[in-house]
């Protein structure tokens, strides 16, 4: 998985080539991970007419071996691309694949395939039945904007239900088809989400049960319903980001209740997974490890995949659930990434005071690839700088205008990775601050790309969040950071 030399990465699934964008079908499935993603066989860029599904497989999440396209525009009914969807594993163990294709005349619709040979472990083989495409475009739908169908779920009618993106009338919509046989759908009358007036492409939804339970971290299948759950619904804006409202799924009606309905019907006001340039994510339910897993794409920031011969990367996967306070989901990278640590650098002996303004490297690492945990001591918070207000709503901006390298009263503390040796002229500076707030404390967390390279055209932006941590009872806060 370590790839020296050519700019390629080592935590984050790459293609041995060429243009990769969204995470399409993961699926666990005979005892081997499957992924797909959209994949230009032909060059390292988006093709508006060319995309395939490219597939690997896995049995860790972390050693991928490719395999042959899974899905090729060659029919009438995805003659200009083969783009998103998902995978859905049918009674009986039969895999299918739901993906949106750009038909002859360039217009978007949605088609099945079928694994050829359920019993292939690799599942080489799909098929594309003749009555495709199973759902056509409907005549509401405008800018021909209609994608991205999520994994099928089973509601406790025995119907399968699948969501698909629409720009309705110009509203960025959710449709819900129902099917009980996978090849003719139906669609509901009305649209389990429908935004704002201004919001009128989304991509890429996803919906899945979360468990309720308090401090369980299990997964569930996608079909799950019942008490003691609730749902997730994720969608991409057009912004190019991850937003997601948990709430309550009602399998008989196809209707979501938001838990936190004051965030309103954009999404772009909804919760985030992340905060940095990645999106089209989707997640599935590991069934190895019973826990719910999340894909997403990482778009690079040089635009240089023409001179690489390569572009696009996948984040780490990672398990989350809800947390606690049922509205809000937590992360954490797969476990099985641990089984790359290697030379160990580091231990009690490199705790270290840092005074203001001071840095520690941390000397041992050769690779390009560090998995780095680290724990920073806050003892003391007198000094806190306080909060002006306006920021509570832009943390973003915060972390622009008191980058790194601005002195503040606690903080900025953090790693600076990726640094060029000696002068630090580039350098990624992941940091905290900690700031006074009424009778409370906020912390920032900031990543800043401003240093982050020498080149020009690259996108240096600043990325950043208030973390619900309580440093003033903990006195510490600890950070997990894998670079390659
Ligand atoms: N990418 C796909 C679309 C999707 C978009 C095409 C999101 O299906 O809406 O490559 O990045």
């Amino acid at each position: 998985v370590v790839h020296p030399g050519n700019g390629r990465t080592a935590y984050h699934f790459q293609p041995a080539k060429y243009w990769q964008n969204d995470p399409n079908g993961p699926l666990y499935h005979n005892g081997l991970y499957h992924f797909f993603y959209q994949y230009n066989p032909h060059g390292p860029t988006w093709d508006v007419g060319k995309l395939s599904w490219g597939h690997s497989v896995s049995g860790d999440l972390v050693n991928w071996a490719a395999l042959e396209n899974a899905l090729d525009p060659t029919a009438p009914f995805d003659a200009n691309g083969c783009w998103s969807g998902s995978a859905t594993v049918l009674p009986g163990g039969r895999p299918a694949i739901l993906y949106t294709g750009i038909d002859a005349d360039k217009v978007q619709v949605q088609n099945v395939a079928f694994a050829k040979d359920p019993s292939d472990p690799l599942l080489r083989e799909w098929e594309k039945p003749s009555c495709n495409p199973v759902i056509p475009i409907p005549a509401d739908v405008t800018g021909n904007n209609f994608r991205d169908p999520t994994e099928a779920w089973r509601g406790r009618d025995g119907l399968w239900r699948v969501g698909v993106v629409a720009e309705v009338n110009g509203v960025g919509s959710l449709l819900v088809y129902r099917s009980a046989d996978f090849l003719r759908w139906e669609r509901n009358a009305a649209p389990l989400h429908a935004s704002s007036q201004d919001v009128p492409v989304l991509e890429c939804p996803d919906l899945f049960p979360v468990t309720a339970a308090s401090g369980a971290s299990e997964g569930l299948e996608t079909s799950a319903s019942g008490a003691g759950l609730r749902h997730v619904l994720k969608l991409t804006d057009f912004a190019k980001e991850d937003h997601y409202m948990v709430g309550l799924y009602d399998d008989a009606a196809d209707t979501f209740t938001p838990a936190e309905p004051e965030r309103g019907d954009d999404p772009g006001n909804w919760r985030r997974f992340d905060h940095g340039h990645l999106y089209a994510s989707k997640s599935f339910y590991d069934a190895r490890k019973k826990r719910r897993v999340l894909w997403a794409w990482v778009d690079e920031t040089d635009g240089g995949g023409v001179g690489r011969g390569w572009a696009g990367i996948q984040a780490f996967p990672r398990a989350m659930w809800l947390d606690g306070d049922g509205k809000r989901l937590v992360q954490w990278p797969v476990e099985e990434i641990e089984t790359l640590r290697r030379n160990r650098v580091g231990g009690v002996e490199w705790v270290t005071e840092v005074e203001a303004g001071g840095r520690k490297e941390i000397a041992g690492i050769v690779s390009s690839q560090a998995d780095v945990d680290v724990v920073f001591e806050v003892p003391n918070l007198e000094e806190a700088e306080t909060l002006d207000p306006k920021w509570l709503v832009d943390p973003r901006g915060l972390c622009a205008e008191k980058g790194a390298s601005v002195h503040g009263g606690v903080g900025p503390f953090g790693l600076l990775v990726m640094a060029s040796g000696g002068d630090l002229e580039e350098h990624t500076a992941v940091f905290f601050r900690v700031f006074r707030h009424l009778d409370t404390y906020k912390v920032l967390m900031c990543t800043d790309l401003t240093k982050s390279s020498r080149k020009e055209g690259v996108l240096k932006t600043s990325y950043g969040a208030f973390l619900d941590v309580d440093v003033e009872k903990n006195k510490f806060i600890s950070l997990r950071t894998l670079v390659s």
